[in-house]
């Protein structure tokens, strides 16, 4: 078990905190194992049925602990391998996960700490918050899937903005232009983002993962690709116990209790 990033069940929310505060949660290989194995028991566990990513102290994340990359020390490294050893199958386990993410940006997110943000379903920042593509101040390219969804998000003039000048972004007007769902008052975070996990979390899984992967397969799928999934993954959402107890529940005229089946 490492501490550097936190893990805890409540209420079928898990909580993961990277915790290294005092490198604004940089990522060292400890803390990429320790926030794998995270979202996989995340994928694996039927009593998780949502995610709040969150950053311990000032800072969410800046991205690749640059002290592990020294060139004085470290020669010149293969980064190729390190994005597919690392960052890649972190991306990949965040986008795949059927179950809804919630991201708590609670400080800075620089560099591949800025991409995992906006990688997650639903983004809150503090209104402190700042988001920088650090990549271009160090000669790198922006990874995490940042090229992928920069662009996606905020179109591509400000995507290419952002990227080449690293220049930092605000919550408010990451809010503003789509890149993150919203910017809150930084006091208020953490209570806003749990509430928005247990009310997740509360919610029939199965229907909302397939609306999660639903999201994602537009951007790649044909008007008429996607309305065949739509009818697909309808067709297994009305076969749900979830479904079932929401029409029932909606008839009797009292809350649904979904279990998440
Ligand atoms: O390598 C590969 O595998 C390829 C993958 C790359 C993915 C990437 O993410 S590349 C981009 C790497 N990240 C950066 O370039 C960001 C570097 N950090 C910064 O530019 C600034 O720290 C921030 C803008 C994020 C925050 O600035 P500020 O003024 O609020 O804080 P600070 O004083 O710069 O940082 C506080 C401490 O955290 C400081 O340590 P100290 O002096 O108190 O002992 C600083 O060195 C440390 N820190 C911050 N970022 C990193 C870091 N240490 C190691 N690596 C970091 N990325």
């Amino acid at each position: 078990e490492s501490d550097t990033v936190l893990s805890a069940l409540e209420a079928g929310v898990l909580r993961l905190t990277l915790n290294r505060p005092d490198k604004l949660n940089a990522f060292n290989e400890e803390m990429h194992l320790a926030l794998r194995a995270g979202f996989e028991r995340a994928h694996s566990d039927d009593t998780v049925r949502a995610v709040l990513l969150t950053g311990a102290g000032r800072g969410f994340s800046a991205g690749q602990d640059l002290g592990d990359r020294d060139p004085r020390n470290h020669g010149a490294p293969d980064l190729g391998h390190t994005i597919e050893t690392f960052y890649n199958p972190l991306l990949r386990l965040i986008r795949s996960l059927e179950k809804p993410i919630v991201c708590a940006v609670n400080g800075v997110a620089a560099g591949a700490g800025a991409n995992i943000a906006f990688a997650c379903d639903i983004t809150i920042a503090a209104r402190s918050a700042r988001f920088i593509q650090a990549f271009a101040k160090i000669g790198l390219v922006p990874d995490s899937g940042g090229t992928w969804s920069l662009p996606r998000l905020i179109g591509e003039a400000r995507a290419k903005a952002l990227a080449l000048t690293a220049e930092p972004l605000d919550a408010e007007t990451a809010a503003n232009w789509g890149l993150i769902w919203r910017a809150v008052n930084d006091a208020a975070l953490m209570d806003e983002a749990c509430a928005l996990a247990a009310r997740l979390a509360a919610g029939p899984t199965k229907g909302l993962g397939m609306t999660k992967r639903a999201i994602q397969a537009a951007a790649v799928n044909s008007f008429d690709e996607q309305l065949e999934l739509e009818r697909d993954l309808q067709r297994q959402a009305g076969r749900s116990g979830d479904y079932a107890e929401g029409v029932t529940a909606f008839l009797d005229k009292r809350k649904p209790e979904f279990k998440g089946r």
